[in-house]
Formats: C-alpha cells, sequence, structure tokens
C-alpha cells in the first residue's frame, strides 16, 4: 500500500464516493485542480514521513537516510528513535492544542453566556449544567443557572492554565486507570503546560531519550482526551444541547439546485448554531426568495458539519476531501469557515465561481477570502450579515453541476443517549449491552474515527472496516470524517441493520439502536472515551479500557489531531490502529514503544497498519484476545439466528420514508428528529410546516 499510494491513482481509484468521481471528472473538464490531482504530483517526502528528517535546529535539517540509517545520527549526536519521537510527540503537542484551543473558545463562550454578554446564546440543557458542575465540584443546590455556568466556564478555563493539581476530568477514568497515570507519572496536570513541556523537551538539547519523549506525549494528549476535547463536548452540549437521534441527509447533492446555499466548515458550533438560526429566520427567506431563491439551505462540511447534524439535524455535504468539491459544484453561495482541517485551495477555487469564502475567527485567514469576524457578543448580526452576502449572490451564479447523491442517516447518539436507551431515564445503564459482549451476541466494540487522506481511496478503509465490523457482530461507533465517510455509503441507515451479523442484530434491535453509531466530531471522541468507561465499570468485562474486547481504528488519518486522538486512546489503554502510514516508520525503537512497549506500561498501543485486511484482521486477533483474557465465550457466528424488524426500525423507515414523500411532494425539510429527548429538539423547520407525524409514535 505504502508503494502504491506514491503511484498516479487513475480517478477511479481516488473516491469510493460516486458523487465526489463526478466532481472529479467535472473538474478535469474544468480545467481545475483539487488535493486529489494535487496528490498525483506531489509525492510525499519519504525521509519526513517515516520521521527521519530533524529540523529542529539550523545545523541541520538532518535527515538520517540509507541501509544503515538506524546507525546514524544528526549533528548533534541525536539518533533515529530521539528524532522520530521528537517528531512525533510536536505531532501531539500541535493536535492537542487545536482541539483545546478549541475547547477552550466554548469555555469562554459559556463564560460570555452566563455574564449576559452573548446575546442569542443560552444554556440549553441545564441537566447536562448541572452533571458537568457536578464533574467539576461546583455546587448547584438553589443557585440560578447563569450562576452555576459562570462558575462551569472558570473552572474549566482553569483547566488550560492551574499552577497545581491534575487535569480534574482525569477523575473521570477508572479508579484502576487513574491509579496507572499517578504511578507512572503522566496524570496530566494542566493543558497550556503539557503542550508548552512537550515543546520545550523536543526542543533541540533537551529530552533525549526516546521513551521519555514517548511518555511526555501520553501525558500530553491526555490533556486533550480528559481535558481540552472533553471540556469542548461538555461546553457544547451545555450551550447547544446534547444529541438525541435524529435524522438527516449526507452528500453533495444535499445542495440545493433552486435554494441560497450556505456551507459551514471548520469545527466550531458557535458560529454555524447562530447560522442555524439566521437559515430559519422568516425575514431571510423572503429575502431570500425576493433575491428568486426557493429558500436558505444550510449544509456542512468537516466537523462543524458534525456539530450542527448531531444537534439539529443540518445535513452535511461531505468530509475532509469534499470541501473543494462542494465549491466546484458553482452551488454554493458562501462557504463560512472557522478553524482546522480548511484547505488553502479554497482561496483560488472559491475565486474561479461566485462563491463567496468567508473567513471569520481572528486564527484563521485565508487569502482571497473576505474576512467578518465573528464575535459571540454580536453573534447572531454576523450570521445575518453572513446569510444576507450569501442571498445577494445568489444572482452571481453561474453554471451549476450538483451530483445527485444523497443517503439518508441517523445520528445523534451521545452518551446520555445510550444510557437512556438502557435503562430510560433512572436507571441507565450499559447492561443490556455488556451482557449481549459477555454472551458473545456482540463480539467486541470498535470505534472507526478520523479523517480523509488524499494518499488512500477516501473513504475506503472506513467503509471496509465499517462493513466487515457489523458483518462479524462487532458494534461500531463512529465520529469525524469517518461517521461522514459511513453515512456516505449508507451505513448510518437504518436500513443497514440488514448487514450486520444475526447476534449484533438482535441486541441492537432489542436495545432499539443501529449498529453503527454517529457519536459526534472530532473533539466528541471524548464521549467514546466516556462509554467505554462506563461499559469498563458496569460490571462483567474487567475494571478498565484495557480489559475491553474493544479497538480503536483511524484507516486514513491525516492530521496531528488525529495522532493525539490516537494517543490518548492508547494512553487510555484502548488497542489503536492508523493506516495510511507509519510517522515513526524510519524508528525501530520508536515502533516499538509504542507498541509492545506503551501495550507493558498502558495496556493501549498505537499501530500502523496501511493494508485494510491486515488492519481488519489484527482488529479481530486483539478483539479476540480480550475475549479470551476475559474468559468469555469465543465468538460463535452460528449460534443465533436472524430476528424480524423491531418496531424502533420500522419506525425510522417509515420516517424517512415519509421524508422522501415529502420531498417528492417539492416540501423541502432540513431534517428534523426522529425521537424527541433532548430539549431544545422540535419538529418545527423554520419555514413554516411542520411534520405531521406523531412523534408519541416514536
Ligand atoms: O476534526 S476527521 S479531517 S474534520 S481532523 Fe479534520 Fe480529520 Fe476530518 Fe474534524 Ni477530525
Ligand atoms: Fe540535526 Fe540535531 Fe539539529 Fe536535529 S537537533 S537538526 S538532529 S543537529
Amino acid at each position: 500500500m505504502d508503494d502504491k499510494s506514491n503511484d498516479v491513482k487513475p480517478v477511479a481509484a481516488k473516491s469510493i464516493d460516486p458523487a465526489a468521481l463526478e466532481m472529479l471528472a467535472h473538474a478535469e473538464g474544468c480545467g481545475l485542480e483539487t488535493a486529489f490531482s494535487r496528490a498525483d504530483t506531489m509525492k510525499p517526502c519519504p525521509i519526513g514521513e517515516s520521521g527521519a528528517c530533524c529540523r529542529i535546529c539550523s545545523m541541520g535539517p538532518c535527515r538520517l537516510v540509507g541501509k544503515d540509517a538506524e546507525e546514524k545520527t544528526g549533528i548533534c549526536g541525536a539518533d533515529m528513535g530521539t528524532i522520530a519521537s521528537r517528531h512525533f510527540a510536536r505531532q501531539v503537542a500541535g493536535g492537542v492544542a487545536a482541539h483545546s484551543d478549541h475547547g477552550r473558545d466554548m469555555a469562554m463562550t459559556l463564560r460570555a453566556v452566563a455574564t449576559g454578554e452573548a446575546a442569542g446564546y443560552k444554556v440549553k440543557d441545564e441537566q447536562k449544567l448541572h452533571v458537568v458542575a457536578g464533574y467539576l465540584g461546583i455546587p448547584t443546590s438553589g443557585r440560578e443557572v447563569n450562576e452555576i455556568a459562570l462558575d462551569v466556564a472558570d473552572v474549566a478555563l482553569q483547566q488550560f492554565g492551574q499552577s497545581h493539581g491534575d487535569i480534574v476530568y482525569t477523575k473521570r477514568a477508572t479508579p484502576k486507570r487513574q491509579a496507572k497515570w499517578r504511578e507512572l507519572g503522566i496524570t496530566p496536570r494542566a493543558i497550556d503546560r503539557e503542550v508548552v513541556e512537550v515543546m520545550h523537551r523536543t526542543h533541540e538539547g533537551v529530552d533525549l531519550d526516546a521513551e521519555n519523549i514517548l511518555k511526555s506525549a501520553l501525558r500530553c494528549s491526555l490533556a486533550d482526551g480528559w481535558g481540552g476535547a472533553m471540556l469542548s463536548t461538555d461546553i457544547s452540549d451545555i450551550l447547544f444541547g446534547t444529541p438525541s437521534p435524529l435524522s438527516s441527509e449526507v452528500n453533495l447533492g444535499v445542495l440545493k439546485a433552486d435554494q441560497v446555499n450556505v456551507i459551514v466548515h471548520g469545527h466550531e458550533p458557535t458560529l454555524s448554531a447562530m447560522l442555524v438560526e439566521a437559515s430559519r429566520d422568516p425575514e431571510l427567506i423572503a429575502e431570500a426568495k425576493a433575491a428568486g431563491a426557493e429558500g436558505i439551505n444550510l449544509a456542512g462540511i468537516c466537523c462543524t458539519s458534525n456539530e450542527i447534524l448531531m444537534r439539529y439535524g443540518i445535513p452535511a455535504a461531505g468530509n475532509f476531501l469534499h470541501q473543494e468539491l462542494a465549491v466546484l459544484t458553482g452551488a454554493v453561495e458562501v462557504m463560512v469557515v472557522d478553524v482546522q482541517c480548511i484547505m488553502q485551495a479554497l482561496g483560488p477555487l472559491s475565486q474561479r465561481f461566485h462563491t463567496k469564502l468567508v473567513t471569520t475567527s481572528p486564527k484563521a485567514k485565508i487569502p482571497g477570502a473576505t474576512h467578518i469576524e465573528f464575535d459571540e457578543h454580536r453573534a447572531p448580526e454576523t450570521a445575518n450579515e453572513i446569510v444576507r452576502l450569501a442571498i445577494a449572490n445568489y444572482a452571481n451564479r453561474g453554471p451549476i453541476h450538483i451530483p445527485d447523491y444523497h443517503e439518508p442517516l441517523v445520528a445523534g447518539f451521545s452518551h446520555e443517549y445510550l444510557n437512556y436507551m438502557q435503562g430510560g431515564f433512572h436507571r441507565g445503564s450499559f447492561r443490556p449491552l455488556n451482557d449481549a459482549i459477555i454472551a458473545g451476541r456482540v463480539r467486541g466494540l470498535a470505534g472507526v474515527v478520523g479523517c480523509n487522506n488524499v494518499r488512500v481511496t477516501q473513504d475506503e478503509g472506513i467503509v471496509e472496516m465499517i462493513k466487515r465490523f457489523i458483518a462479524d457482530d462487532v458494534m461500531v461507533v463512529v465520529t469525524g470524517c469517518a461517521a461522514n465517510a459511513g453515512a456516505k455509503a449508507g451505513y448510518l441507515s437504518p436500513e443497514i441493520l440488514d448487514h450486520a451479523g444475526p447476534g449484533l442484530r438482535e441486541v441492537m434491535e432489542a436495545i432499539g439502536i443501529p449498529p453503527v453509531l454517529h457519536l459526534g466530531s472530532c473533539v466528541d471522541n471524548s464521549r467514546i472515551l466516556t462509554v467505554l468507561t462506563q461499559v469498563a465499570t458496569e460490571g462483567g468485562l474487567g475494571e478498565d479500557i484495557d480489559d475491553l474486547p474493544a479497538v480503536g481504528l483511524c484507516p486514513e488519518w491525516m492530521c496531528e489531531k488525529a495522532i493525539a486522538i490516537g494517543t490518548y486512546f492508547a494512553a487510555s489503554g484502548a488497542h489503536v490502529i492508523f493506516g495510511v502510514s507509519s510517522p515513526v516508520k524510519a524508528s525501530t525503537e520508536a515502533t516499538r514503544l509504542m507498541t509492545t512497549g506503551w501495550e507493558e506500561m498502558v495496556g493501549g498501543d498505537l499501530e500502523f497498519i496501511p493494508d485494510w485486511d491486515a488492519m481488519y484482521a489484527r482488529s479481530l486477533e486483539l478483539i479476540d484476545a480480550k475475549r479470551a483474557a476475559l474468559k468469555l465465550p469465543a465468538y460463535d457466528p452460528s449460534q443465533y439466528g436472524d430476528s424480524g424488524d423491531s418496531l424502533f426500525f420500522a419506525e425510522i423507515k417509515r420516517y424517512l420514508a415519509d421524508q422522501a414523500a415529502e420531498a417528492e411532494r417539492g416540501v423541502e425539510t432540513v431534517g428534523s428528529p426522529v425521537y424527541p429527548l433532548a430539549e431544545g429538539h422540535s419538529h418545527d423547520h423554520g419555514d413554516g410546516h411542520t411534520h405531521s407525524h406523531d412523534e408519541g409514535e416514536a
């Protein structure tokens, strides 16, 4: 696969998504390049790719190459293990910084809401506010919502820069895990501090021991998983609502030929939540109609998309590699971006169309874009301004090309909802799932997460893993661009139950959840940590995450955030497998430390296996080994027969059919929740019509 990935791929091998292939042919027809085509001419540097290049000081860059590369050193004497580990640790720090700074922004917004300075926002989920206050040791009894919210925001902000103590969320890990971290000295202290310390240690001439460097990477990553990312998820839930299942659609076909299309792309839910309101504002819809459009259509790309899909049912236009393809449709009036995973290529590309690229974060500007700075103190005004810019731009459209692919999906599975589904509001638990794993109906659990990467066929690894896992009775959770990939291929539709193995199918029907659960954006990988911790403490499956028959995969990883996530899962006890290629491949020592070394130390590890078959085989091997260690019955696929559809799935199917029928009659549905659980969900589409559907049946 490594060698294959360096070849020029025929167009058909660039993606498994027919919408992407259609748009790539269209791009070629227009003489326009994309990341897919640039990858044909920009080969990855094999030295940097494998971790053998050090550019930490100006005596170098030193590149350790040749057959005896591992016997060579850089000018300062740094060996391959040090060079590869140092680079890896810096990737972890970069990823932690990105996620956690996003978390900090959420805390700042919550603070502004609590002090009454952020018009348009409010605490939407008071129940979650109380739960989070409990984690943070903040009293709630007899206190006003905003008083509690202010304390929550301030304690959250302290986690970034506190001068002593540990990150408070580390207490949410199992007692065994907390003890292990303490014993190893890797309990993270403050988020900013762990990032700074890795940057310090990996400066020229400081930490020169690969094992010690990688240990600091573990600690730093934990500041993300059990710090910045977890805070980000929780505070987003407080502000915008804890997700519960809802249905929507995915892929470029969600763009509408006759509507003003606005795409939100990036990661933060703050401005995009306001854009949801603006796109449903009758006054703005009337303005759009006056401009000749049928309405305003909001869609998302990357994790901003996941944030508003999970909470408002806003359709997803695609994942990371769809960002340029969306502009190429010619049907996007405005693409609004905030932070992370935004390609600079959008600047020049959008100038070839009428599309206005709007940057909104003071941290993220792009040449060629219009900058409309987002400020939580005047968010509704900013959102309205952006939507009006889109409406005004509708008249400037040239020819459009929207590929007609859109798949239905169900998203919005929070940890809270899974508890609720397995025991109701007052007896929420994970007992049914644990029992099913113990009995062998469910073989194990797999998280399939992360990015797209042009160096592999778009979505192929992700979809292959999901498909094989559910057929083999492994329950799957997905987040980020992987969730979107799975959805585009139809794996997040309730229909997919037909593709699940008999044991998994039976259990999912009984609990009333699909076999592939969309848990959210990439910061929401913290939800997976919470789920795994609860499964581990529920009883019958050991005491900690490293006892569980579970595996985490990131088949198409691309960025530093993915590396940070993989590392914090390993540090939390999970076996993690990444595809594409290993950033420490050049060093036998670093590779050994991150696999067998970390397994001995923390029970989890991080492996890089670029071949899909080998990745899958290794996943099952890891899951089955944990089953055996727990002395559970070996998985036996012939043990359980087929079962019929439960009422629950019949209901989802009926709901989706209703939606399709409405669409055929020309009634636009924005997507709405199937199950009214969390407050803040409504069947009101804001465009004057609601579903005639009786919620009581759901
Ligand atoms: O944070 S999966 S390409 S969009 S980094 Fe980026 Fe990767 Fe997508 Fe979400 Ni996550
Ligand atoms: Fe070379 Fe050492 Fe400088 Fe790295 S730190 S560039 S190995 S001299």
